[in-house]
């Protein structure tokens, strides 16, 4: 099949198939009730040489899941949809409280301390597994 090489080369040189250069660090959640909205907390790390930009997640765990972004203004918290998070290349962003964070909206089931939340973030089109670890007990 020698017709088909080139294209194979090609398509392995091209910027889409280059796997993201992004991985996700201590991803945690906190304890909550099932039906009620958790949070997720993460470190995204990029270790290439090209911003990258989160624009979804989803989470077998809940029925919606969004990125979401803190602000204080006149001394109180705001919390909105946020529709994108880039990271700069060879950066980090941090998700934590107060800042931005993942929310978790209709958990199917209560969130305890040792479990692990699966859920998928999408990264310049690409997913990207990560694992939220619930913790209880951590400063805000
Ligand atoms: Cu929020």
């Amino acid at each position: 099949m020698p017709p088909l090489l080139p294209a194979l080369l090609l398509a392995a040189a091209s910027p889409a198939a280059v796997a993201s250069a992004v991985h996700v660090q201590a991803a945690w959640s906190r304890p909550a009730a099932a039906g009620a909205v958790g949070v997720g907390y993460a470190i995204l790390v990029n270790d290439g040489a090209r911003p990258a930009t989160l624009t979804a997640a989803r989470s077998p765990a809940a029925r919606r899941m969004s990125l979401h972004a803190s602000t204080m203004s006149d001394g109180v918290m705001h919390m909105a949809a946020a529709p994108a998070l880039t990271v700069p290349p060879h950066g980090r962003v941090e998700l934590k409280p107060g800042g931005y964070h993942f929310m978790l909206m209709g958990l199917k089931a209560a969130l305890k301390p040792g479990d692990r939340v699966p859920a998928v973030l999408t990264v310049d089109g690409r997913p990207l597994r990560v694992e939220f670890q619930v913790r209880h007990d951590l400063p805000r």
